[in-house]
């Protein structure tokens, strides 16, 4: 957390009088908090007023789902929670969503809605937006506090503060009835029941013999390969894994928001040789990433086994904060529990500790690599180098790729089915946080609120990439993104519709098929509506100027970027998903 000192609170000192309004403001900013993603309205339209004269920024947004996301990934982005404010009842159900997201994908934010008066709800006397907001959120997040008197709110704030950032990171609601904020109490005991947390995301030290046996089994192998998930981006340890990936010479994947821990060009890393190392490797070392879906729970074809449920004998080594990810879906040989930075370091000592050095995997596994790697950079380069028209999703991604690689600083969004799984290996990230998407879940809906946060808390500008259905969810927040006038060029890859624009109504009746959307539609005329720059990109060449443009102006920026409907296949690489009666054609 900053070094803020305790603030006198914004009431007036000679009325030596304090309340809920300005405790709350002044437990955040205490805590080195500056900023408020959220939705005004009763009853915390005050609190929202009051938090910007009292020097913190207040984003405000058009729909609570999008604030909430754009707190989540402050949070992910900053180490700090990211604080989403909203209503009571469907303004703290809008916000459910990104909190639960966030708790999915360890992004530390605080929920904070008004809610309620408790002697009403408990005795369901029909309150204004009466629901038990607090019941309902705890099971959807990592902690639920609620606070009932003034003089509770510092112990209340940094208990969500600490709950959001120490050990897993995740989501967190504090409920904060109406009546709370109309509260007073003498200034000076306010001020001091107020709580400055310290240390609040300790560190937490591996054991070192489970450094060493995770070091022993890494040592023992023939075909090593190290996973970096998005936990490893997180914790913000990115010199340490960068010296432990080229010192060991052990190849590495990056799951999507790993993407940048080391640029993507880099030797070692196997991104393009995805479906060859996670089978073909004797040894995986998880760092930050879940063998989950993403990773088909380590086992099945994937790596090397025959069915969905068996593995194929890999050893795994796992770095997790989370002393219980272990043996979530397959044995972990040498689970080492600690904070990545704490675990790498360790690890690092170790490796040096050895003196006689470390020998780099074998020539054959590295060659092999290499190979794999350069026939999916040629048979990608050449797909890359035709010009279709209309655009495809390749011929457009390949100008974003140039786009990105001449602004590495610039961060990434990224949404959609095929135009999330071909952003993903075609667009190179070189700095790390810089890619920011749909997580653990594949949730759509995050683009505009993860952008109007990533320009917010970065400064840096911001392209989002968008599918035009995933657009559709957070769409309205062009208006926000004017409002503040933030660097954010947002392409859209429309192709008239979910995945694609071509299916039919096989009845022939009046209504269009359920995935497809008006076809042509212009949502750069929707960005001019409130004065942003709408631009039309029929090919590679208008999208490449109207992208240099938005990143040189750092306008807020809409390109309607039109993709051949024909292109994408149903849910991008994760097809087969789909449950399907059909016998597979
Ligand atoms: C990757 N690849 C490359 C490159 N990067 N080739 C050349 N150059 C580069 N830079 C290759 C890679 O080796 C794979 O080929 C292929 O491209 C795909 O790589 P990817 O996408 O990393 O791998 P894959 O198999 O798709 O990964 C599985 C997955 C991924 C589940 C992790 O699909 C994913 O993250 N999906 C998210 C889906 C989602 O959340 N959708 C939102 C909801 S969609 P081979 O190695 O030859 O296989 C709603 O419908
Ligand atoms: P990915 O989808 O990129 O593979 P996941 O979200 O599946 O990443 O996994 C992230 C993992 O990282 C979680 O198990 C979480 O406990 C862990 N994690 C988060 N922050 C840290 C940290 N600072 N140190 C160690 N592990 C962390
Ligand atoms: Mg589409």
């Amino acid at each position: 957390m900053g070094t803020v000192e305790p603030q006198v609170t914004a009431t007036d000192a000679q009325s030596q009088v304090t309340d809920g309004f300005h405790l709350v403001i002044d437990a955040l900013k205490l805590n080195g908090i500056d900023t408020i993603f959220g939705l005004p309205g009763i009853p915390i339209t005050d609190l929202t007023r009051k938090a910007q004269a009292a020097g913190m920024r207040v984003i405000s947004f058009r729909h609570e789902q999008n604030a909430g996301n754009a707190a989540a990934i402050a949070g992910f982005l900053t180490q700090k929670p990211g604080i989403c404010l909203t209503v009571s009842a469907p303004g703290f159900l809008n916000g459910l969503t990104a909190l639960t997201n966030a708790t999915t994908n360890c992004f530390p934010m605080i929920l904070i809605s008004g809610s309620s008066e408790r002697e009403i709800v408990d005795l369901q006397q029909g309150d204004y937006e009466e629901m038990d907001q607090l019941a309902i959120a705890k099971p959807l997040c990592k902690a639920a506090f609620r606070v009932l008197h003034a003089e509770d709110i510092g112990v209340g704030v940094a208990r969500a503060i600490r709950a959001a950032v120490s050990g897993r990171p995740g989501g967190v609601y504090l409920d904060l009835p109406a009546k709370l904020f109309a509260q007073t109490m003498d200034a000076a005991a306010g001020k001091n029941s107020l709580i400055k947390v310290v240390d609040p995301a300790p560190r937490q030290i591996p054991a070192q013999d489970a450094v060493q046996r995770a070091l022993d089994l890494l040592k023992s192998a023939k075909k090593p390969l190290i996973v970096l998930g998005k936990g490893a981006a997180y914790a913000q340890a990115d010199a340490e894994i960068r010296i432990l990936i080229e010192k060991t010479g052990i190849p590495y994947l990056p799951m999507s928001m790993a993407k940048g821990l080391l640029p993507d060009t880099h030797a070692l890393c196997a991104s393009a040789a995805r479906s060859y190392v996670l089978p073909e490797a004797d040894v995986v070392m998880l760092a930050g990433a879940r063998l989950n879906w993403l990773l088909s729970h380590g086992k099945g074809k994937t790596w090397g086994g025959k069915g969905p449920k068996d593995w194929g004998g890999q050893k795994f080594i796992q770095i997790d904060i989370s002393p219980q990810e272990a043996d979530s879906n397959v044995r972990i040989e040498a689970p080492v529990v600690g904070d990545i930075g704490s675990c790498v370091s360790a690890l690092l000592a170790a490796i040096n500790a050895t003196g006689s050095g470390w020998a780099k995997p074998p020539a054959e596994w590295l060659g092999a690599i290499a190979e794999r790697k350069s026939k999916n950079i040629a048979k990608l380069a050449e797909t890359l180098a035709r010009n279709p028209v209309p655009m495809n999703f390749h011929s457009a991604l390949n100008v974003v790729r140039g786009i990105v690689k001449a602004n590495p600083e610039a961060i990434l969004v990224n949404e959609g089915a095929n135009a999330l799984d071909f952003t993903r290996s075609i667009v190179d990230m070189y700095q790390p946080r810089k890619r920011l998407d749909v997580g653990t879940w594949g949730i759509m809906g995050i683009g505009m609120g993860f952008s109007v946060a990533a320009a917010v808390v970065s400064g840096q500008p911001v392209i989002a990439i968008e599918g035009d259905s995933a657009f559709g969810f957070s769409g309205m927040e062009v208006e926000t993104l004017c409002r503040y006038n933030l660097p954010v060029c947002v392409v859209i890859m429309n192709n008239n519709g979910v995945y694609k624009g071509t299916d039919v109504n096989p009845t022939g009746g009046p209504d269009v098929a359920p995935t497809v959307f008006v076809k042509g539609a212009r949502y750069d005329k929707l960005m001019e509506a409130f004065g942003g720059i709408g631009v039309h990109a029929t090919n590679p060449a208008e999208l490449r100027e109207a992208m240099e443009e938005a990143v040189r102006s750092r306008k807020p920026t809409l390109i309607n970027a039109v993709i051949d409907e024909t292109a994408g296949t149903e849910s991008g690489r994760i097809t087969s998903l789909n449950p399907s009666s059909e016998k597979k054609k």
